[in-house]
C-alpha cells in the first residue's frame, strides 16, 4: 500500500483530503502544525520551520507521495503578516523538499500552489504571465521556484495551481465563509441584519472543496512530475451573485453595505482559469453546484453558531 504524507492535514483542505485519500485505500501520514491541537484521529506533529524535525518525520515514515498543503493560506493573512507568510511558505517548502531529497528514494511531491500567481484575468492557462499582487502570491511563486530548482535535481514534483475554492471548515479570512457566518449570527439574533463587505463585484470560481480534493487525488497517478496544472472549473461568479443565493436561503432578510475601506489596495477584479489541461488528462470535472456549495456553508455555520 502506498504511503502518503500530508502536511497541513488539520487545515481546511487537508482535513477533507485525508478523508478522500483514506477512502482510496492509501496509508496516510497526516502531519499537523504542533500549536494546533488535533481534532480528529492521530496526527504527527510537524513544524516545517524546524528543518531537523522535518527530516526526522520524513525518515520515520518514508512516504511514496507527499502532498504539501501546510501554509499561510490566505491573501488577507499575508497582508497582515508578510514575513511569517514568506518564512512558512518559502522556507517551510525548502525544508520539506530537502527532507524529501534526503530520503534517497523516488517520492512524488505534489505542491499545492495557487491561481493568485496570475494576478487576475479570465480563462487563464498555465502559460499566462505571472503577476504577483500580494505577499501570498509572492510566497507561493517563490515556493514554486524552490520546487522547480529541484526538478533539475531529480525531485519528482508536480505543481498544482487551484483556483478559488470553499466549503465547510474554511476560515472567515475568506469571503463566502464570512458571509455564511454572519447570516447564521443574524438568524440567531446575535447581530443586526447588516452585512459589511468589501468589493462585491469581484469574480472568482468558488469551487467546492470536495471537487478540489478529488482533483488532488487524481493528480497522484495522472500528472507528470515536472509539470504545472491549473485546477479550474473555467466558470466564475461575483460575490453579488453569491449574495443573491445566500439571501434566498437565509431564514431572515438582511442588507448589504459595501465599505470601501475594506477594499484591497491591489484588488483582482476577475480570477478565472482555463482548466482544460488537467481535465483533459484526468477526466475530472466539478460536480457540486454553486448553490449546493453555498447551502453547505450555511449548514456548517448554523451548526457552529
Ligand atoms: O496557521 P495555522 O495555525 O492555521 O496552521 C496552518 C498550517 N501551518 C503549518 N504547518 C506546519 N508548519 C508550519 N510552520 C505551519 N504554519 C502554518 O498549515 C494550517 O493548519 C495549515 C494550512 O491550512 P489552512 O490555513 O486551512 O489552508 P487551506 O485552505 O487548507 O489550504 C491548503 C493549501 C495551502 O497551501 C493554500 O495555500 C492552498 O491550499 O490553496
Amino acid at each position: 500500500m502506498k504511503v502518503i504524507l500530508v502536511t497541513g492535514s488539520e487545515g481546511f483542505v487537508g482535513s477533507h483530503l485525508v478523508k478522500i485519500l483514506r477512502e482510496l485505500s492509501y496509508e496516510i501520514v497526516p502531519t499537523c502544525y504542533p500549536p494546533l491541537r488535533p481534532k480528529t484521529g492521530k496526527h504527527v506533529p510537524l513544524d516545517l520551520l524546524n528543518s531537523d524535525a522535518t527530516k526526522d518525520v520524513l525518515k520515520a515514515h518514508e512516504p511514496d507521495i507527499v502532498f504539501h498543503l501546510a501554509a499561510i493560506s490566505s491573501v488577507a493573512k499575508s497582508f497582515r503578516d508578510p514575513p511569517r507568510t514568506y518564512s512558512t511558505n518559502v522556507l517551510g517548502t525548502a525544508n520539506l523538499v530537502t527532507a524529501v531529497k534526503n530520503l534517497k528514494k523516488k517520492v512524488h511531491f505534489i505542491f499545492i500552489s495557487t491561481c493568485e500567481v496570475y494576478g487576475g484575468g479570465d480563462q487563464i492557462s498555465e502559460t499566462a504571465d505571472i503577476v504577483l499582487k500580494n505577499p501570498y502570491a509572492v510566497s507561493k511563486y517563490a515556493a514554486e521556484m524552490v520546487c522547480q530548482h529541484h526538478f533539475v535535481d531529480e525531485l519528482e514534483c508536480t505543481i498544482l495551481r487551484p483556483f478559488t475554492h470553499t466549503g465547510p471548515g474554511q476560515s472567515q479570512d475568506f469571503v463566502l465563509p464570512t458571509i455564511a457566518a454572519q447570516i447564521a449570527e443574524i438568524e440567531k439574533n446575535k447581530r443586526p441584519p447588516l452585512l459589511e463587505l468589501g468589493n462585491i463585484d469581484v469574480k472568482r470560481e468558488f469551487m467546492n472543496i470536495r471537487d478540489i480534493c478529488e482533483a488532488y487525488a487524481l493528480s497522484i497517478e495522472n500528472c507528470t512530475p515536472g509539470d504545472i496544472y491549473n485546477i479550474s472549473s473555467n466558470t466564475g461568479y461575483t460575490i453579488r451573485q453569491a449574495l443573491d443565493i445566500f439571501a434566498k436561503r437565509s431564514k431572515v432578510a438582511f442588507e448589504v453595505k459595501t465599505d470601501p475601506s475594506k477594499f484591497r489596495k491591489v484588488d483582482i477584479p476577475v480570477l478565472i482559469g482555463d482548466g482544460r489541461k488537467f481535465a483533459g488528462l484526468t477526466g475530472w470535472k466539478p460536480t457540486m453546484t454553486f448553490e449546493k456549495t453555498i447551502e453547505s456553508l450555511l449548514y456548517y455555520w448554523r451548526a457552529k453558531t
